[in-house]
């Protein structure tokens, strides 16, 4: 399928490393795929599904001790620790792949090689990137072709180049005690060994299109970030378009594929969805930031999705769809999970693959199970999905999930102000990652799993790139979904009501909407959200919108000590940023 040398010379080499009984290269074509289906299913590593209720759908179990990022086996492994920097686990190059070929030896012996050639990015965009996935599971190779272009036409566009990742996925036996997610940041290389979920082993998703290509983006002077990215269509049909990130489990797919309150509906309101995770970002011929969606679908949190929190998700799921760790209704032969509905079936397996009483009181999904699903599939998906030179960014967001401090919205004052708002966003965990739920974490830019070199140096590329910018650059906000009451309610509806919030956003973009300087930066004015048609009263909302000093000046004391991690690395700046923060907190 290639006479690519270097890819030839390096399957050779891994061939050698780990034995297959047979090496089959993934064309792309629908009947390759599907005779690949059939054996999985055959083998029982996935379960058909209801061909009349959920076509080309199909239900997966991960082991019970690998369903989520494993962050404390995820290692960047560049030549110093200092290169890899605080925020991220370091192994030496050469001791990494010693260790990652001693297990990965051998391991593939009965087993089958299988060549993904992948695209993050439409197939030949300048945007674009190449990678080569070698791995011995089915389920690993049919999510990759969901989640990005594979086949024969990505051999085709990388020609005889060498500018390509390399990544090796050995599944062994599943031991978390030799679970390693490496990256090889100098040499463009991922060696995941020992595992067998999303995050892990999509090399395509976090390793390559974040870890990698940030490294690739600071280099190169682009940015890959963990951001959604939509499309807002006012009345007069003019798209606006919104880039947010978000740290993983705090609504992204959600608000990536929003549908306005009925009273916008109405009036001609639209979103388009680009992308739900990730953006690769750069500066356009105009010295505008324009973004792509690098990815072809999306891997998003089966639980709480449903026709209410999120009906395009749901109908991207009804067909051609993987779902991991969801319960198995044996009645119907579909899936089910907590949120879907008020029904849980009574005949079913839970995400063990064990008979699940749904009145028990134990949870019948895993809280991090997913639905793999074409992006062709969303009714909302944008029409410049596949442009291969992306989307103009008018703004930047910024969330997390904070009961208390971040305010509903609030505008940085320009962009460095915005750099150090991204910086130091902090959000309590999810099940999207291993270890404990719910503590608050510092996580800049929603990237500290994420971002695959020095993150101080990240924070002055950021900076970088705003200068380059200049009057051009996206105006950057922060908003925040989760903030509670005293009594530990929501207070805000969120949903397709977050689309109010966006709107003063775009408003703000244009110089239309009036603001109220607080220490942090604007927020809205007492008027500025509309709340016509919501259950939330104008108390609530200015309560939505304080920034008390006293959380804050807390805040900024937390700041000062995560600051003190990077060293000299800090941009000043960012350090100049929070004395001025101080300042006005006085
Ligand atoms: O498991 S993934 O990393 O692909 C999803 C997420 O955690 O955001
Ligand atoms: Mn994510």
């Amino acid at each position: 399928m290639t006479t690519n040398k270097s890819v030839l010379a390096w399957i050779e080499e891994m061939k050698n490393l780990v034995n297959p009984d047979s090496v089959v290269f993934i064309d792309g074509s629908e009947a390759q795929l599907e005779a690949l289906r059939a054996q999985a299913v055959k083998t029982g590593e996935m379960i058909k599904l209801n061909e009349e209720k959920l076509p080309g759908c199909y239900l997966h179990r991960t082991a019970v001790n690998d369903v989520a990022r494993v962050e404390g086996r995820t290692f960047i492994c560049a030549k110093t620790k200092e290169a890899a920097g605080p925020t991220n686990n370091w192994m030496d190059p050469a001791e990494a792949y010693k260790m990652l070929y001693d297990i990965a030896k051998g391991s593939y012996a009965g087993r089958t090689m299988y060549v993904i050639p992948y695209s993050m990015g439409p197939v030949g965009s300048e945007f674009s990137k190449i990678g080569i996935e070698l791995t011995d599971s089915i389920y690993v190779v049919l999510n990759m072709a969901i989640m990005t272009r594979v086949g024969e036409d990505v051999f085709k566009a990388l020609g005889d180049s060498e500018d390509w990742i390399k990544g090796l996925h050995c599944k062994c036996n599943i031991e978390e005690e030799n679970r390693y997610i490496c990256h090889f940041p100098e040499d463009n290389t991922i060696i995941s060994v020992n595992s067998g979920y999303g995050g892990n082993v999509l090399l395509g998703k976090k390793c390559f299109a974040l870890r990698i290509a940030s490294f690739l983006g600071k280099n190169e002077g682009w940015m890959a970030e963990h951001m959604l990215i939509l499309g807002l269509e006012n009345p007069k049909g003019e798209i606006k378009y919104i880039a947010a990130a978000f740290p993983s489990a705090c609504g992204k797919t959600n608000l990536a594929m929003l549908i306005p309150p009925e009273k916008y509906r109405k009036m001609g309101y639209k979103v388009w969805c680009v992308g739900d995770d990730i953006a690769w970002m750069r500066i356009g011929e105009d010295g505008r930031l324009w973004a792509v969606n690098p990815e072809n679908g999306f891997f998003g949190v089966a639980p709480g999705t449903n026709v209410k929190s999120n009906p395009n998700a749901l109908s991207s799921t009804q067909s051609g769809t993987i779902f991991t760790n969801v319960v198995h209704n044996l009645d119907e032969n579909t899936v089910w999970w907590e949120g879907l509905d008020k029904n849980p079936p009574k005949n079913a397996l839970n995400w063990k693959g064990e008979k699940w009483d749904c009145e028990g009181g134990e949870k019948g999904a895993h809280p991090n199970s997913r639905f793999t699903a074409p992006a062709k599939n969303c009714p909302c998906i944008s029409s410049e999905f596949d442009s291969s030179k992306g989307v103009p960014i008018s703004a930047i967001v910024f969330g997390g999930r904070r009961a208390k401090a971040a305010p509903l919205v609030y505008q940085s004052r320009d962009w460095q102000h915005g750099v150090f708002v991204g910086s130091v966003m902090a959000s309590e965990t999810t099940a999207a990652a291993t270890g404990a739920v719910g503590v608050v974490r510092h996580d800049p830019m929603a990237m500290i799993p994420f971002c695959g070199y020095h993150m101080g140096e990240y924070f002055a590329h950021w900076l970088e790139m705003g200068k380059k910018l200049g009057d051009k650059a996206p105006k950057i906000f922060n908003v925040n979904w989760f903030r509670l009451d005293d009594e530990g309610n929501f207070m805000w509806p969120g949903f397709g009501d977050n689309m109010r919030v966006l709107n003063w956003i775009l408003d703000r973009c244009e110089g239309k909407a009036d603001a109220v300087e607080t220490p942090i930066g604007y927020v809205p004015a007492a008027d500025g959200i509309d709340l016509e048609g919501l259950d939330v009263s104008k108390e609530t909302l200015a309560e939505l919108l304080n920034v008390d000093k006293e959380i804050w000046s807390a805040e900024a004391a937390d700041i000062e000590e995560f600051f003190k991690k990077f060293g000299d690395k800090l941009p000043k700046e960012l350090s100049a940023e929070l004395c001025e923060l101080k300042a006005r907190l006085k």
